[in-house]
C-alpha cells in the first residue's frame, strides 16, 4: 500500500521533473555510465537528510526487491537539481545501479509532498457533532452548477463524506468514494432502501474542484445511467467558505499544501428529520457497516 502510494506521489511530480530536468541539463554533472553488465533497482522511500556537497542523500526506503531490505542508509546521487527538492520528509523514487562495486542513483524523482502521516494527524483534531445535533442548512454547488441546500434532503438519509478529485492517496479520497459505489449498490438493490438515501460527496478543493471537474470525477464512479444515477449521488463544492462551514461542523479539518489538500476524512449519516446520526472517521468504516447503520433510521 505504501509503495503505491508513493508511486502515485512521484508520478504527480514526474512531468515537472523531467520538463525541470531537461532545461537544466547542461549544468548538470554527468552521471557515471553504466557498464553493460550494470543491475537496476528502484528505490522508493523518504528523503532523511542530503549533503550536496558531497552528493549524499540519506534515505529511509522500503525494501529494494531483490536487493536489500528495508532500511536507512545513504546513496550517491550526482544529479545537482534535484537537491533543492530533497527536504527531509520529501518522498523519492529512484533506480539503483550497481555497477562493477559502484551504486548510485539515476532519475531520481522527488516529491515534496507532504508526509501522509500527517493526514493522519488531521484525524484526531476535529471535532464531530454528537449524534442527535440538528445539521444546519448548508448549501453547496453540485456538479451541474445547481445550488444545494441540506434542507432539501429531508425526508432521505443523507450519507456524505469529503473528498477532492486530484486526491493521490489510494486510501483516502479514492477509497470513499468506491467505498459510495458500494453503498449506492447495496442501497439500490434493497427495498426498504430504494429512493429513501442520498449520497453527497463534498470537495475541500473548491477552487479547482468545479462543476465540471466533479461532473467527469463522478461520471467515473457512477455506472452507465449517469442522469439517474447523479440523482443518487451528487458531487459538490462551492464557496471555499461554503465548504469550510460543512466540513467545520462534521469535525473535518483540511488545508492546501502546494497542489494538494491535507484533509482527514468524515462520512457521516444525517438522518430523515436532518439531524446528525452518525460520523464515521478516517477510512477504516466499510460500505455493509454504513448500509446497517441505514436499515435502522425509520423514514416516514
Ligand atoms: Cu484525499
Amino acid at each position: 500500500m505504501k509503495a503505491r502510494l508513493v508511486y502515485l506521489h512521484s508520478l504527480r511530480s514526474l512531468c515537472l521533473l523531467l520538463v525541470l530536468g531537461l532545461s537544466l541539463s547542461a549544468c548538470k554533472p554527468a552521471p557515471p555510465k553504466a557498464s553493460d553488465g550494470a543491475q537496476r533497482y528502484e528505490v522508493k522511500g523518504k528523503v532523511v537528510s542530503a549533503d550536496q556537497a558531497n552528493h549524499k542523500v540519506k534515505i529511509d526506503h522500503e525494501e529494494i526487491k531483490g536487493y536489500m531490505d528495508a532500511m536507512t542508509m545513504e546513496f550517491t546521487l550526482l544529479e545537482d537539481w534535484v537537491y533543492g527538492e530533497l527536504k527531509p520528509g520529501a518522498q523519492i523514487q529512484a533506480t539503483l545501479v550497481v555497477d562493477q562495486g559502484r551504486t548510485w542513483l539515476e532519475n531520481p524523482v522527488v516529491s515534496s509532498v507532504a508526509d501522509p502521516s500527517l493526514v493522519g494527524k488531521t484525524e484526531e483534531s476535529g471535532v464531530e457533532p454528537a449524534a442527535g445535533t440538528e445539521t444546519p442548512d448548508f448549501t453547496l454547488v453540485n456538479q451541474d452548477a445547481k445550488k444545494i441546500s441540506f434542507k432539501q434532503y429531508r425526508g432521505q438519509a443523507l450519507l456524505l463524506t469529503f473528498i477532492y478529485t486530484r486526491c493521490p492517496l489510494p486510501d483516502y479520497c479514492p477509497l470513499m468514494s468506491q467505498n459510495f459505489v458500494e453503498v449506492n449498490k447495496q442501497v439500490q438493490a434493497n427495498p426498504a432502501l430504494q429512493n429513501k438515501v442520498h449520497l453527497l460527496s463534498i470537495s475541500v478543493d473548491p477552487d479547482f474542484d468545479k462543476p465540471k471537474v466533479l461532473r467527469t470525477y463522478g461520471a467515473r464512479y457512477l455506472g452507465s445511467d449517469q442522469a439517474a444515477a447523479f440523482k443518487q449521488w451528487e458531487f459538490a463544492a462551492g464557496s471555499a467558505e461554503e465548504v469550510k462551514q460543512v466540513a467545520q461542523f462534521f469535525g473535518l479539518n483540511y488545508w492546501p499544501e502546494k497542489d494538494q489538500i491535507i484533509h482527514g476524512l468524515r462520512t457521516a449519516i444525517v438522518g430523515p428529520d436532518g439531524k446528525v446520526v452518525r460520523v464515521y472517521r478516517g477510512n477504516e468504516w466499510k460500505p455493509e457497516e454504513v448500509v446497517k447503520d441505514l436499515e435502522k433510521l425509520k423514514f416516514s
